[in-house]
C-alpha cells in the first residue's frame, strides 16, 4: 500500500492519539497541519520557508492545476514533486470542494459536474474518472475522492441523495485509480449535520476499505458545536489503523478540538490567506496588524513565538509593510502564522506522546479562547 498509518500512542481521556504516516516520499508525524499550496505553491514561502518552519507535507489542488498550468504539462515536467521543487509528501483534493463552490458556474449530474472556468469561463465536465487521471497526472502521494460537499444548511433529503452519489462516485474513482502503488486514494465521508446519515455516508464509505479516510463537508458555516457534535458521533466509527482527516480546518481552537476527537490531518487557507490582509495567529489571540495601535508598537508578533519573524521584526514594522502593500509583509506574516500551527501540532503530538495531551488541551483551549497568553 502507498501509505500506512502506524499507530503510536492514544490519549487514555481523549479521543487524541500520535502516530506515523508512511509514504513514498517520507514520514509524517501526526497529528499533523498541512499548509495549501492551491497552486502548486504555498503563497509566499518557497520550499525552504517551508521546510524551516518544519512543513511535512503540504496539500494542492487538482481543479487549479487541471486549469492552469493543466496536468498534462505537469506530467511532462515529471510530476507535482518535481514542478515545484518539493520533494517531501503532497496530497492533493479532488476539486470535488471547488467545483461545488462556482455556484451558477456548474451543473450536477449522475455523470459528473459540468462546471464553467472561472478564469476564461470555458467549459469542462469532471467525472470521478477524470479527477483519478488528473491527479494520477499529478503524481500526489494522496489522492482525495471526488465528492459532493454538502451545502449548509440542506435539508434531510438532499444530504442523503447527496451523500449516496458521493459513495456511487468513490467506487467509481476506486475502479478508475491506475496508481494504487504509488498514491493513496482516501474516501470523504459526507451526511451534512444528520447523525444517521454520517453513519450511513461511514459505513457506505469505509466498507471500500480505502488507506485512509476523510471527514468533509464541515467547516461550512455551521456553528462550531455542531461540528464538533458530527465529530464526536463520526470519528469512533472510524478504524483505528487508518489516517482520520478533518477537511478545510485551520483555526487553532479548532485544530485542539479535532484532535481531542481523533483527528490526525488537517488543512487551510486560513493562516495564509489571513496573513495577506494583515492578520497574526498567536498564542495571545488574533492580532490585526493593520491596526493603527500597532504603529509604535517595538515588540514582536508573538512573544511566546521563535519563529525568525518573531525573533528580528516589531509589531511597528510590520504594520508598516502591510500597510504599504509591501509583498515581505504577506510573507513574514504567512511565515509566522503557518509556525505557529505546526508548532501547536509539534507541541500537541509531543504531550501525546508524554500522556499529557488533557492537561496541554485544558490550558490551552482556555488560553485561545480567553484571547490571551
Ligand atoms: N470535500 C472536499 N474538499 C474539501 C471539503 C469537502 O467536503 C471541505 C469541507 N470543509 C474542505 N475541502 N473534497
Ligand atoms: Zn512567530
Amino acid at each position: 500500500m502507498a501509505v500506512t498509518y502506524e499507530l503510536l500512542k492514544e490519549c487514555p481521556e481523549t479521543g487524541a492519539r500520535a502516530g506515523i504516516l508512511h509514504t513514498p516520499h517520507g514520514q509524517i508525524e501526526t497529528p499533523i497541519f498541512m499548509p495549501v499550496g492551491t497552486l502548486a505553491t504555498v503563497k509566499t514561502m518557497d520550499p525552504r520557508d517551508l521546510k524551516e518552519i518544519g512543513s511535512q507535507i503540504i496539500l494542492s489542488n487538482t481543479y487549479h492545476l487541471y486549469l492552469r498550468p493543466g496536468h498534462e504539462l505537469v506530467k511532462e515536467a515529471g510530476g507535482l514533486h518535481s514542478f515545484m521543487n518539493w520533494d517531501r509528501p503532497i496530497l492533493t483534493d479532488s476539486g470535488g470542494f471547488q467545483v461545488f463552490s462556482l455556484g451558477d458556474l456548474r451543473k450536477i449530474t449522475e455523470e459528473g459536474v459540468q462546471f464553467k472556468s472561472h478564469i476564461d469561463g470555458s467549459k469542462h465536465l469532471f467525472t470521478p474518472e477524470r479527477v483519478m487521471e488528473i491527479q494520477n497526472a499529478l503524481g500526489s502521494d494522496i489522492i482525495m475522492a471526488f465528492d459532493e460537499c454538502t451545502p449548509y444548511p440542506a435539508t434531510h433529503e438532499y444530504a442523503k441523495q447527496s451523500l449516496e452519489r458521493t459513495t456511487r462516485w468513490l467506487k467509481r474513482c476506486k475502479e478508475a485509480h491506475k496508481n494504487t502503488e504509488k498514491q493513496a486514494l482516501f474516501g470523504i465521508i459526507q451526511g451534512g449535520m444528520y447523525l444517521d446519515l454520517r453513519t450511513q455516508s461511514a459505513e457506505e464509505i469505509l466498507a471500500l476499505d480505502l488507506p485512509g479516510y476523510a471527514v468533509g463537508g464541515l467547516s461550512v458555516g455551521e456553528p462550531k458545536d455542531e461540528m464538533y457534535k458530527v465529530l464526536e458521533h463520526t470519528v469512533p466509527m472510524m478504524p483505528k489503523n487508518k489516517p482520520r482527516y478533518l477537511m478545510g480546518v485551520g483555526s487553532d481552537d479548532a485544530l485542539l478540538e479535532g484532535v481531542y476527537r481523533g483527528i490526525d490531518m488537517f488543512d487551510c487557507v486560513l493562516p495564509t490567506r489571513i496573513a495577506r490582509n494583515g492578520t497574526a495567529m498567536t498564542s495571545h489571540g488574533r492580532v490585526v496588524v493593520r491596526n493603527a495601535s500597532y504603529s509604535k508598537d517595538f515588540t514582536s508578533l508573538d512573544h511566546n513565538c521563535d519563529c525568525y519573524v518573531c525573533k528580528n521584526y516589531t509589531r511597528a514594522y510590520l504594520r508598516h509593510l502591510i500597510k504599504c502593500n509591501e509583498i515581505l509583509g504577506f510573507k513574514l506574516i504567512s511565515y509566522h502564522n503557518l509556525y505557529y500551527l505546526l508548532n501547536l501540532m509539534r507541541n500537541v503530538r509531543q504531550s501525546i506522546l508524554d500522556g499529557t495531551f488533557a492537561q496541554f488541551y485544558k490550558e490551552n483551549i482556555n488560553k485561545i479562547n480567553e484571547g490571551m497568553g
